[in-house]
């Protein structure tokens, strides 16, 4: 069911980088999918509407008249929600209020010197696209994630788009309406993949030529999950507007010792590769025992789940594995190396193991804090990096939709003061005219002289 590695003896002669090696990865090359996207993205950039419509009717086989949504549908939908559904939602959403707000940084002011000082100032996107995936599983809590830092962070205007169904009558997925109701995103489209990224970057007319109104205004950020293609897209328009990270099929690393359980290790293993025959389970345990105890409950627990197939293939994908490790101290540098979008620490002290982990996109410590709680109800955020970007990126958060901008504010006496050295660094950069920008506000024969 699930390929064995054995690290074992193997740190003396390798360094923990290597270790980047040798853990299992999933393939996933944007940059193949690039090219296939970008004639879409050039389509959505001339025709707007008119080519959205076209690829709904091609990819979603629906004929579409309108592609915003009107917000009767997302009354409706929420109205239609199922109670349970609506009080768990409300909850999550609460949650992740409450973390993001404690979260969010206010402005620093720095006085240098005595009349100068540089502020950090902190400003919100002004407008920001959220894309979320309607398709196999439709993604309904990754609204909550994606919408709610930015609410938070105080983007004054949030477009959502989510693909058209054929099911629903060519609207986004009913859930996913409810919860944009829920948030008070009225601004809504039914476009899927490519062809929503390049509406958000580009902006979009209803119809052909330039003269005709315009559908959809270009955002400044796009956030928000998909497949390849999706993220395809998504690289090829930052720059025009910026992205959060590139998210590849989900990934879950656990660290365990011979204290934990194995039915809730297999049980959560199996959570994420639910998500996606591509998806990562990754065990990294020092005991032989748990590791032949987790296999066991995988085979016992995977026949019994709904997506038996798409679990199956994950487990047994290459990108998946049981890594046996000498110790914890291994085991921590393996998972350190692997860069786990999600990591699980089920050990004794497992806080401490937790505290000393570098390169996670989040971390769970204990076996009372499984991954699908923070997928739903934690208060933490679930759009988090994948494919190792764990080392040099973050999840999703209020600061992913703030932009930091120094504010300069010196007087006279303040730049009269550094005068001499801005001349010395223009002059040794052959830059004078630097130079004489400062120089020019003071007379010959003062201090603004070098
Ligand atoms: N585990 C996914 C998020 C998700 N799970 C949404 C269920 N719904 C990536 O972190
Ligand atoms: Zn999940």
């Amino acid at each position: 069911m699930i390929r064995r590695i054995d690290l074992r003896g193997r740190r003396a002669s390798e360094p923990a980088l290597d270790y980047r090696a040798v853990v299992p990865r999933a393939p996933f090359d944007v940059e193949a999918a690039v090219d296939a996207v970008r004639p879409t993205l050039d389509d959505v950039r001339h025709r707007g509407a008119v080519a959205l419509r076209e690829y709904a009717s091609r990819w979603d086989g629906v004929e579409l008249t309108d592609i915003r949504v009107p917000v009767e549908a997302m009354a409706r939908a929420l109205h239609e929600l199922d109670p349970d559904v609506r009080a768990a939602f409300e909850e999550s959403i609460r949650r992740l209020r409450a973390v993001s707000e404690a979260e969010l940084e206010t402005d620093t002011e720095v006085r240098v010197v005595p009349g100068g000082t540089v502020t950090q100032r902190l400003v919100p996107y002004r407008r920001a696209g959220v894309y979320i995936p309607g398709g196999v599983a439709p993604l309904a809590s990754s609204v909550v994630m994606n919408v709610v830092p930015a609410q938070v962070a105080g983007v004054e205007s949030i477009a959502l788009a989510s693909s058209p169904q054929k099911e629903y009558g060519g609207l986004p997925h009913p859930t996913i309406l409810a919860v944009c109701a829920l948030l008070g995103v009225d601004e809504v489209y039914a476009a899927g993949g490519a062809g929503a990224i390049a509406m958000f970057a580009y902006g979009a007319r209803a119809g052909e030529g330039p003269d005709t109104e315009v559908l959809c205004q270009p955002v400044d950020f796009v956030a928000g999950p998909g497949r390849i293609t999706t993220v395809a897209a998504k690289r090829l328009v930052k720059g025009i507007v910026g992205i959060d990270s590139e998210a590849g099929p989900t990934e879950i690393a656990i660290l365990a010792d011979d204290t934990a359980d194995p039915s809730y290790v297999a049980a959560d293993l199996i959570s994420q590769a639910e998500h996606d025959p591509m998806a990562a389970s990754v065990l990294v345990t020092p005991s032989v025992e748990l590791a032949t105890a987790v296999e066991a409950e995988l085979e016992r627990q995977v026949p019994a789940t709904k997506h038996v197939q798409r679990i199956g293939e994950a487990l047994r994908g290459e990108q998946s594995g049981v890594v046996l490790v000498d110790d914890l101290e291994q085991g921590l540098a393996v998972v350190d190396a692997y860069a786990a979008e999600h990591l699980e620490i089920h050990t004794t002290d497992a806080a401490r193991w937790a505290a000393r982990v570098r390169n996670a996109g989040a971390i769970f410590v204990g076996p009372w804090s499984p991954v699908s709680l923070g997928d739903y109800a934690a208060g933490s955020n679930h759009v988090l990096p994948t494919g190792g970007c764990a080392c040099h990126s973050s999840g999703l958060s209020v600061r992913s939709y703030l932009k930091a901008v120094h504010v300069v504010d010196y007087d006279q006496a303040a730049l009269r003061d550094v005068a001499k050295h801005v001349v010395a660094l223009a002059e040794a950069e052959d830059l004078p005219a630097h130079g004489q920008a400062v120089q020019v506000r003071f007379g010959p024969g003062t201090d603004g002289y070098a």
